[in-house]
């Protein structure tokens, strides 16, 4: 006879679940500190990444061009509050699920668009595809695929600002994969040995891949942040005003002491983890239900409800956006590929390396 299998390596029972997610706020946003005109820019850009990301998929399932393709969509709350609680030099630096954030800071969707197609006018003159948007402008510093190896990274970005005394701080994020690296928890201890300007963001999405959170991390995660004495705390990803309830103070606190935070967001990625995922591991209801809590469709019935635009209006700015999405698409194909001399720049920025050249 078969012997069951022992439940503690199998995904029964073992969901990411709805449950978990921090109740959203019931503040109002004028209490928040937004004004009425804030709301609006909000929807348009998180209703951008969206588009994009929709449109994108549609490209790149027509082979319009190739390497990987992570989309962000569910996850907009929280680029959206990230930037609109930071101030623009801030440094932002993340892993490869990166379109999202990147147009958040304000990096034209031509631009990304363009990347993704692997052209020379991308925001990585078409060398970095998407898992590789950087836009240096505005302190977005990618954009990196190795899981867990660029927290060091972020961390190393809070302490040029502190050397400098330049007032500004790092948010770094990284996915719930990350969090089990080595790299987390030496980057973590020296964060908060050294007093780094830091606020370190897992955006748990529930899943590392196909593998649910509950099954490859113990413990509640932002909870990792107290064996360093590091100040830590979760919120709901998938509200943009609870976000920003959530990131306003912490985003404060950091810029005053010059210690690092750490914070888990709790979130939820639509689609697949890249373009060739069956999706075995959840199941159609686990999806909808948290699509019923969609951080866009929220915000804009919080908009209609507080009469804060028309319908009406709302209609005019999605279809501003489609055209604008529709747009970049036009500019990445008709831009040139990067020209063959591109292959040796822009790896070092030391230019007489030893080995370059
Ligand atoms: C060090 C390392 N190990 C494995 C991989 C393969 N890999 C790519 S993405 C990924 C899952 C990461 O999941 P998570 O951090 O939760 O981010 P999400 O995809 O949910 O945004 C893995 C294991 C990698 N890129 N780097
Ligand atoms: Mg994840």
């Amino acid at each position: 006879m078969a012997k069951k299998a022992d439940e503690t390596f199998t995904p029964t029972g073992k969901v990411y679940k709805s449950t978990t997610l921090p109740k959203p706020t019931r503040k109002k946003h004028t209490t928040l500190g937004l004004k009425d005109e804030d709301l609006m820019p909000v929807f348009r850009n998180m209703y951008l990444q969206r588009r994009f990301e929709e449109r994108a998929a549609q490209m790149y399932q027509k082979g319009k061009f190739g390497g990987f393709l992570h989309l962000y969509i569910g996850q907009e709350a929280v680029s959206a509050s990230t930037v609109h609680v930071l101030n623009d030099d801030d440094d932002i630096i993340s892993a490869y699920r990166v379109h999202g954030l990147a147009l958040a800071r304000g990096t034209s969707p031509n631009a990304c668009m363009a990347e993704l197609y692997g052209k020379k006018t991308g925001c990585s003159k078409g060398k970095g595809g998407s898992m590789h948007f950087f836009d240096v402008e505005r302190h977005f510093w990618g954009g990196h695929a190795i899981v867990g190896a660029h927290i060091p990274l972020g961390a190393g970005l809070a302490m040029a600002n502190k050397y400098k005394k330049n007032g500004r701080i790092a948010i770094c994020f990284f996915g719930d994969g990350a969090v089990d690296q080595g790299s987390l928890n030496e980057t973590f201890n020296m964060a908060q040995l050294w007093k780094l300007p830091v606020v370190f963001v897992v955006e748990n999405n529930g899943y590392s891949m196909g593998t649910s959170v509950e099954r490859h991390s113990a413990g509640q995660l932002h909870k990792r942040g107290e064996a360093y004495g590091m100040k830590n705390g979760v919120a709901n990803g998938m509200d943009f005003l609870s976000m920003v309830e959530s990131l306003k103070d912490v985003v404060e606190e950091v810029r005053e002491t010059s210690e690092p935070y750490f914070m888990e967001v709790k979130t939820y990625r639509y689609r697949g983890h890249s373009m060739s995922d069956p999706q075995n591991y959840r199941t159609k209801d686990e999806l909808e239900e948290f699509r019923s809590f969609d951080p866009i469709e929220r915000l804009k019935d919080y908009i209609l409800k507080e009469k804060i635009q028309t319908q009406k209006e709302i209609d005019e700015v999605i279809e501003e956006v489609d055209q604008e999405v529709l747009d970049a698409i036009d500019f990445a194909e008709k831009s040139d590929a990067p020209d063959d001399h591109e292959l040796f720049e822009d790896i070092y920025v030391q230019e007489d390396f030893p080995f370059h050249k």
